[in-house]
């Protein structure tokens, strides 16, 4: 046993060697000759990485591209969404989730601030329900409200390692320690917004100014690993017709680099359909100006964002003269940019109000078995009651639909 034990020991494995039942004296003063001369084992250094988890891990570093988190489980994001919880229907709701991770998401964001509703109820509730997902509880959850008691009580449900969003420093240093001291204690990653108690940021100096001055506090007075920390220098709508806003996403894509040049291990996160408030009701245009929005923003560093991950543009594929328009406003190129896009929204509106009706779910147009397959699967409830009709008429008993569609799936 003895050399058995120094073959590991030369390979700098062991740490203590001892007996267990079955070893006597003599046993313990073999290995204690070997031993005489080795050293304990040395643990190599873990490199510093974002690294978040639900039930799988998500682990950020060179290799990692831009990370998707879902807008839509959000009651002030989604019209849809804000009905479901307040008509209590949960499994649809959950089917907003699951929507998103078949959609690409990586992280979910829950939302549940409304005036309407018990947000912290609301909040428990739904991660409850989540976690009962494997799907969906395999993604880490960005815990989303405006209240330190909704994004506690959110912490004490979730597994793996989540992020709160947000923290800032609005109320002055003292909450905004106490409140990152928890988070640091409930073992999560934290977004901090460019928001001071002078109100929010809007100009480059600004964002740096609160970022920097958040970042110090962060990593000196509560110890909070800076790899934790996410930044999100406020994604502010553009294109409203108001001067001083042309230059919003311009001023996020310097403060990015900026960020993740002189605030090492943080990350750059941001709600980026926050930028085309103003191009409401014309989907076509906002994602035009996502997608190139984060085309820059990315290669400014951006780690991650908030996005409705199903609707992602890829910039390649805008046409030539929507790209030239779009990047005119992001990119403030010119003092009638806004104009021109807005000309141009109305002319695809136009376009799109004399074309025919939107594609629905095209998985609808299969035979019966397989959509029942199909929901079974993804764990879509929304249409097995017109299925079921159908298949009631199709099988001669209940049970033969069990055993067969449903069993197949
Ligand atoms: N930073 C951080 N968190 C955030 C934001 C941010 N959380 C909320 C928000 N901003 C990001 N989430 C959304 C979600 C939806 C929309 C915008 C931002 C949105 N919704 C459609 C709309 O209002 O037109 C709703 C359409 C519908 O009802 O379906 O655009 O900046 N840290």
């Amino acid at each position: 046993m003895a050399p058995k034990i120094f073959q590991y020991l030369n390979q700098g494995l062991v740490n203590i060697v001892g007996g267990c039942c079955g070893t006597t004296p003599e046993h313990i003063r073999a290995f204690s000759e070997f031993i005489k001369d080795a050293r304990p084992h040395i643990p190599s250094k873990p490199d510093i990485k974002t690294k978040l988890s639900g039930l799988n891990a998500l682990i950020m570093d060179q290799t990692t591209n831009f990370v998707n988190i879902g807008e839509r489980t959000n009651v002030a994001g989604s019209k849809k969404f804000a009905r479901l919880i307040r008509e209590e229907k949960y499994e649809e709701a959950l089917s907003v989730a699951q929507d998103q991770v078949e959609g690409g998401a990586q992280i979910i964001d829950v939302n549940m601030d409304d005036a309407m509703l018990d947000a912290k109820k609301e909040m428990v509730t739904f991660l409850n329900l989540m976690a009962a997902e494997p799907d969906i509880a395999a993604l880490p959850v960005m815990v989303d409200s405006s209240k330190w008691e909704v994004l506690e009580a959110g912490l004490k449900c979730l597994q793996g390692k989540s992020i709160v969003n947000s923290i800032s420093l609005k109320e002055g240093e003292e909450p905004f320690v106490k409140q990152a001291s928890a988070i640091k204690e409930y073992g999560a990653a934290v977004v901090v917004m460019a928001f001071d108690e002078k109100g929010q940021a809007d100009t480059l100096e600004r964002r740096k100014e609160i970022c920097q001055r958040a970042y110090n506090l962060l990593t000196t007075k509560v110890g909070f690993p800076a790899e934790d920390i996410i930044f999100d220098p406020n994604i502010l709508a553009i294109g409203t017709g108001i001067e001083e806003h042309n230059n919003y996403a311009i001023d996020y894509i310097n403060v990015t680099k900026w960020i993740k040049e002189h605030l090492p291990h943080a990350k750059v996160s941001g709600g980026v359909s926050n930028l085309s408030f103003s191009f409401r009701g014309n989907n076509q245009v906002r994602e035009a100006m996502h997608a190139v929005f984060l085309y820059h923003a990315i290669q400014a560093g951006m780690d991650m964002g908030i996005v409705n991950p199903g609707m992602l543009q890829i910039y390649d594929e805008i046409p030539a003269d929507l790209l030239e328009l779009v990047e005119d406003v992001v990119l403030n190129r010119r003092p009638d940019a806004t104009e021109r896009l807005i000309e141009k929204a109305e002319e695809i509106k136009d376009q799109k109000e004399s074309g025919t009706a939107v594609k629905k779910d095209s998985w609808r147009d299969n035979p019966l078995e397989e959509r029942l397959h199909h929901s079974l699967i993804k764990g879509i409830p929304d249409f097995l009651e017109e299925d079921l009709v159908e298949a009631r008429e199709k099988y001669e008993f209940a049970l033969d639909i069990i055993e067969q569609p449903l069993m197949d799936g």
